[in-house]
């Protein structure tokens, strides 16, 4: 099914493990990825051993040295190959991600563009990490603040952008002089294994050193270890908001740094002023693409009561129509669940949504038979609930979307919208320009993300990437996302024979 792309790829039996760039290590427990699509083993794969990681981290800390001194234009050109190469091969790594995690193939091309994406933004950042200067009250003084790499950077990412979240984090953190480890989830690591050696292949090319992308395999305790290592300047952590609150906790006991992008819990708001056809397509997008495990998928639509039943009407039918199967093949629109695992949640979430009193439209069930044989297909479902039911508040990674009526002005939408402990992203479907700036307004929207007029998936990289409260504050990819991967230093420069003090302050002797 995927030996051709393991094999232009460059995955052997030689490099199932964690690696250095050229070295690689298989000294550690053995995980096995497994597809999604139709259940069988892709490969076994060797985690990181204690003795793995220390050379590793070594490797890493090393390449630092040398690494930070290359100016950043020539870090970029660096990135620059990388997202050439992804050009050349985004067919076959967005049909290995496809095949690994599950998404449809679509989806499994749009997560490389998204690599390919970060690599440009990265590469044009290159020749732009500036800083201010600064007036000095001081006659004859000069100053400035600059930036300087910060050192080792942990990426810890989830199985549901096996690639992308890497290179956002990598593409950037590179460019700002950092030498990188990822942790990817246990579930991706052939995506992982993939990526690493693409960009290792580049840097021994360009005759740089071991260790300035270093991959380590592992679940939980692998995650543990570089949480509480103070060698790593800063941990870039996505997934759920229980492992985020862990490595927070971890890294503030040693003041390290860290950049989270944790649970969502994302909702459209639809007025009496929205374009309905707009609606479904960017409702049903939301919530059955990546079969509801992204983690801005949309997760709740708060509706106008007096348009609520053609809502329901229209999306019932659109839900009808989804063909659920594999992902590879472009008919289908949904594809399968990560694992079994993510199957009973989902089936645990439905009934707790019959038990709290909402009611399924759309009734859930596991797919059997023909095409089905993993056991990870699910029917997206949609149920009518109120905000404030447990399950609702909680995020479940699944294609499950709720159904909240709202009466009265946006005002009230808006409150239910924020009435949940995550913040990522958010979207009202509106024509009428008062209640799109209301959402848009300090009394509007209070997570990272806000839309008008799309849904709540599919952000560009131009943008910084994430959100607050239980999402975790951190702001990967875009903007000035940057400014986390490195560390701030002021300068100011006496350039006369005298010594004034700041604030006036008399000193003679
Ligand atoms: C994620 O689910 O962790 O905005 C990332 C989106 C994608 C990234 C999602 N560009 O849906």
């Amino acid at each position: 099914m995927i030996e051709k792309e393991l094999k232009i790829l460059g995955i052997t039996s030689q490099n199932l493990g964690s690696s250095t760039g050229q070295k690689w290590f298989s000294g550690g427990e053995v995980f096995e990825s497994l597809s999604p699509v139709d259940g069988k083993l892709i490969a076994k794969v060797s985690g990181s051993s204690q003795k793995d990681y220390e050379t590793i981290i070594g490797d890493a800390q090393n390449a630092f040295k040398a690494w930070r001194l290359i100016p950043a234009p020539k870090r970029g050109d660096i990135i620059r190959q990388l997202g050439d190469k992804l050009r050349e091969l985004k067919p076959t790594l967005g049909k290995l991600v496809s095949y690994e995690m599950g998404k449809s193939y679509q989806e499994g091309m749009g997560e490389v563009q998204e690599m390919i994406d970060i690599c440009d933004f990265a590469l044009g950042l290159s020749r732009q990490l500036y800083g201010n200067t600064i007036h000095s009250e001081r006659p004859g003084h000069r100053m400035y603040d600059q930036y300087h790499p910060l050192g080792v950077v942990g990426i810890i990412t989830a199985f549901n952008f096996p690639v992308a979240v890497w290179a956002w984090n990598t593409a950037i953190a590179l460019v700002c002089g950092n030498t990188v480890i990822w942790k990817p989830s246990e579930k991706t690591p052939l995506c992982a294994i993939a990526c690493q050696k693409l960009l290792s292949e580049i840097l021994h090319d360009n005759g740089l050193p071991e260790g300035i992308s270093n991959l380590v395999i592992g679940d939980k305790e692998v995650g543990e270890w570089l949480a509480a290592d103070n060698r790593i300047a800063l941990i870039s952590a996505t997934g759920s908001t229980r492992m985020g609150k862990e490595v927070a906790v971890t890294v503030a006991q040693r003041l390290g740094k860290t950049l989270l992008e944790l649970g969502g819990n994302n909702a459209i708001i639809v007025t009496p002023d929205a374009d309905l056809n707009m609606t479904i397509i960017g409702a049903v997008f939301g919530a059955v693409g990546t079969a509801g495990q992204r983690c801005t998928s949309t997760r709740r639509l708060i509706i106008h009561e007096s348009i609520y039943d053609k809502v329901k009407k229209q999306l019932t039918k659109a839900y009808g129509q989804l063909k659920i199967g594999d992902p590879l093949d472009t008919k289908n629109h949904v594809g399968p669940l990560i694992d079994k695992a993510a199957v009973k949640s989902y089936l645990n979430a439905l009934d707790k949504i019959k038990t709290q009193g909402g009611k399924l439209l759309i009734k859930g069930k596991v797919l059997e038979g023909k095409g089905y044989e993993s056991g990870c297909y699910v029917q997206p479902v949609i149920a009518e609930v109120e905000n404030h039911y447990e399950i609702v508040q909680h995020e479940t990674f699944a294609p499950i979307l709720y159904l909240i009526k709202y009466q009265g002005d946006i005002g009230n939408a808006i409150a239910l919208q924020n009435g949940v402990s995550q913040g990522l992203s958010s979207a009202v479907m509106t024509n009428n320009l008062r209640e799109a700036e209301l959402f848009l307004s300090a009394a509007g929207s209070d997570c990272g993300i806000a839309n008008v007029n799309i849904g709540t998936s599919g952000a560009e990289i131009g943008g910084a990437f994430g959100g607050e409260k239980d999402t975790g504050g951190g702001r990967e990819s875009g903007s000035d996302a940057w400014k986390a991967y490195m560390r701030r230093q002021t300068n100011t420069i006496n350039y006369t024979t005298d010594l004034p003090l700041a604030q006036g302050i008399k000193f003679d002797l």
